[in-house]
């Protein structure tokens, strides 16, 4: 086995190759940048909190070995999934972020263990890891942006055995061009992103509404005109000038008959059928347990 900093540079370059930009945090900073986080939260809506409790800063008791968190970002473009209805065709969109989690885990897990190196997933904050690793800086509607990609980027973070030397964590910033900048704030309809705040009113916003599961609906207050996308939302990112490049970004994945759209407006899935077109779906980064009712909301 060669020596580990020298793998560590050559897994670094591996990474790239394969269309990762990665950051090393090493697991002793993390104390400070979960106390920061903490103070940051205190003025987020309560949902979010009662969302967040899932964190946890500490590294698996079974992977006793981890010395850092390999910070990693990936460009993804925006999916389009073609539904037919009625007799015409309803091209749905995917924000970038909702799929190839497990594809791209396991590609980096290999990359990783050809260079003699092991990971676990974490339960940790990835956009405050990325921004705070130098990876990607905020823009004002608080996603991460990273250089030439834009906010078109998957975040992830592993805990892995790689030593990560001394590294500092940097102080969060803010794009540049977002100064003078208000397209996001204006974009927004629900008022979600606060032209005096920088922290979002995340409980206002339609992701945080259809990533909930099927059987809440939506509030009455959230307009139908307003949905854009079958998951998630994509009216900030889209009116925003920093991703200007990225916006054509635009792959097809996935094309669904008048039968399985019936099918997935009627929401009773069980049984093979339901397994298969689960499995239909998450090629697109969808799953059955947001049917029917997203569905119901872009088509109506
Ligand atoms: C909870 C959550 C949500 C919630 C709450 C969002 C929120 N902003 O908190 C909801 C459901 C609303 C949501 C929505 C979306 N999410 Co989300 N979400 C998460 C999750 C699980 C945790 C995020 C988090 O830590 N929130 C807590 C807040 C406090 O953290 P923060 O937003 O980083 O806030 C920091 C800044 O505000 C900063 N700060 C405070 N004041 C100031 C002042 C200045 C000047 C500066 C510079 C900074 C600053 O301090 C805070 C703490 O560090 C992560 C996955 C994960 N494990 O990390 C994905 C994640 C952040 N989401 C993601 C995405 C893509 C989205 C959506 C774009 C999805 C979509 N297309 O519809 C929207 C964007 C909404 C938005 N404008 O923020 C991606 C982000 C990718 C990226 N490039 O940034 C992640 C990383 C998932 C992933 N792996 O891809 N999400």
């Amino acid at each position: 086995m060669k020596k580990k900093s020298n793998n560590t540079n050559c897994l670094l370059a591996a990474l790239a190759r394969h269309g990762y930009r990665a950051r090393l945090v090493p697991i002793t900073r993390l104390p400070a940048l979960q106390h920061a986080f903490a103070a940051r939260l205190k003025s987020a809506d309560p949902a979010i909190r009662r969302y967040l409790s899932f964190l946890n800063y500490e590294p698996p008791g079974e992977f006793p070995a981890a010395r850092s968190v390999l910070v990693l970002a990936k460009a993804q473009p925006v999916l389009r999934v073609i539904f037919r209805h009625k007799g015409k065709t309803l091209r749905a969109l995917v924000p970038p972020t909702y799929f190839d989690h497990h594809t791209c885990e396991r590609e980096v897990r290999g990359i990783l263990k050809e260079h003699g190196f092991s990971m676990a997933r974490s339960k940790l904050p990835q956009k405050t890891l990325a921004v705070r690793s130098g990876l990607a800086k905020y823009g004002r509607n608080n996603i991460a942006y990273v250089p030439g990609w834009g906010s078109f980027a998957k975040l992830f973070a592993f805990w892995t055995d790689i030593p990560a030397g001394n590294a500092r964590l940097q102080t969060p910033r803010m794009l540049d061009q977002c100064r003078a900048c208000r397209a996001c704030v204006t974009a927004c309809p629900t008022g979600t992103i606060d032209g005096k705040r920088f922290l979002v009113h995340a409980g206002r916003c339609i992701t945080y509404h259809n990533e909930r599961p099927p059987d809440v609906p939506f509030p009455k207050w959230i307009k139908p005109g307003w949905h854009n996308c079958i998951i998630g939302c994509l009216r900030c990112q889209a009116a925003c000038p920093a991703n200007r490049g990225v916006l054509g970004r635009v792959e097809d994945r996935g094309r669904f008959s008048e039968q399985d759209t019936a099918y997935l407006l009627r929401g009773k899935f069980a049984g093979k059928k339901a397994k298969a077109m689960d499995a239909r779906l998450g090629r697109a980064g969808l799953e059955l347990s947001v049917f029917p009712r997203n569905l119901r909301a872009i088509i109506s």
